[in-house]
């Protein structure tokens, strides 16, 4: 059974680098990305384009991009209806994810799925669930499949710190440690579920206790800061490539938007939401970058330009892609395929 020792990683101010350059850049270009497309989903749902409501993350971008930069192909991954920053990170078409959300069928799920349904099988995306919790088990399901081929795959799974009251991420827990799962818990801590702040739902701040209760190894680590998820993440994948068990990872972090697009967010103050934009993750790796003379401001800006130019024409050309027809609205809803093995 697993080290239930839980390690905390000092929070935040980082001026020194620890990985090589080209992951720091790797891993700016990821949050840089995922900022560009949540604040184009924003301007888009401001125009009527979404369909729905939509759940941004501004401001976590350090978590996605960290967390999924050491994964490799094979790897499984779920999120939750916050969970676009996920997928970009992990290299989802950004024309076919802006089509989902706008309701088109050129989307990743045939724009049936809209902001709360983007998923990829080919690159491990295999769901993103709007009830709280629900990806921890299916995540569970994925690590067993990984624990069976022994191809050293793992999965990971997403979600945020409400989510640790319910008793799927409980029921999981306990399971993944049991049954010894290839399966990464990456608590997106960020101080609020829906409009309540933590301490009105949960009995301390720190979610990663919980993980002492299941024997689960596990870290907290600023989530602002991608070097540092990276390096602590890494460290519980590769443990659980080798056969060493399930982990844990709290990642300490803030939304900058409101729960969703219809919640202006005043249950917190302006003094609070500043505080942390301070923190921002991306001026922190902007800093890291120039003060260790890895990029200078002109190719910071030269990366800026070039992932907006690419986000902007990839919203344009979704934007005027088909609806589906409605004769595809129920073209998914069952199983075509005759399942093996039953009956
Ligand atoms: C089972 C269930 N209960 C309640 C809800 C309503 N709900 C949607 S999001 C949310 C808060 C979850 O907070 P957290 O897990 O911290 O994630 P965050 O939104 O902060 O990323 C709630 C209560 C739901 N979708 N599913
Ligand atoms: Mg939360």
């Amino acid at each position: 059974m697993s080290d239930p020792k839980t390690k905390k990683v000092k929070l935040s101010g980082t001026s020194a680098t620890r990985l090589p350059h080209k992951v720091l850049i790797d891993l700016y270009g990821r949050m840089r990305s995922i900022r560009a497309f949540e604040d184009k989903i924003h301007d888009s749902f401001l125009n009527g384009l979404v369909y729905g409501t939509t759940h941004l993350c501004q401001g976590q971008e350090a978590v996605s991009a960290g967390a999924i930069a050491p994964l490799i192909d094979g790897d499984y991954l779920t999120y939750t209806y916050r969970g676009h920053g996920q997928c970009i990170a992990r290299g989802m078409d950004m024309e076919a994810a802006f089509a989902e959300v706008f309701g088109r069928s050129t989307g990743v799920s045939g724009g049936l799925g809209g902001s709360m349904h983007l998923t990829d099988m080919d690159l491990g995306l295999i769901g993103s669930f709007a009830i709280v919790g629900a990806g921890l088990p299916v995540a569970a399901g994925a690590a067993m499949t990984c624990q069976y081929e022994e191809k050293g795959n793992v999965a990971m799974t997403f979600f945020g710190d409400g989510s640790t009251n319910i008793g799927a991420f409980h029921e999981t827990m306990n399971l993944a440690v049991v049954w010894n799962l290839p399966l990464l818990f990456i608590c997106e801590n960020n101080l609020y579920g829906e409009y309540s702040p933590i301490l009105s739902t949960t009995p301390y701040e720190d979610i990663a206790r919980r993980a002492e209760a299941y024997a689960m190894p596990s870290d907290i680590v600023d989530g602002n800061d991608a070097q540092a998820v990276y390096e602590v993440v890494s460290r519980h994948v590769e443990r659980a490539r080798r056969g060493g068990g399930p982990g844990f990872i709290e990642c300490k972090t803030y939304r900058y938007k409101g729960h969703s697009r219809s919640d202006p967010a005043k249950y917190r103050t302006d003094e609070e939401l500043a505080s942390w934009m301070e923190k921002d993750p991306l001026k922190q790796m902007v800093k890291l970058l120039m003060e260790n003379k890895i990029l200078t401001q002109k190719e910071i800006e030269a990366i800026d330009q070039e992932i907006s130019a690419h986000t902007d024409m990839a919203a344009k050309n979704a934007a005027e892609a088909p609806f589906p027809t409605e004769k595809s609205l129920l073209d998914e809803t069952y199983a075509t395929t005759p399942l093996k093995n039953f009956g």
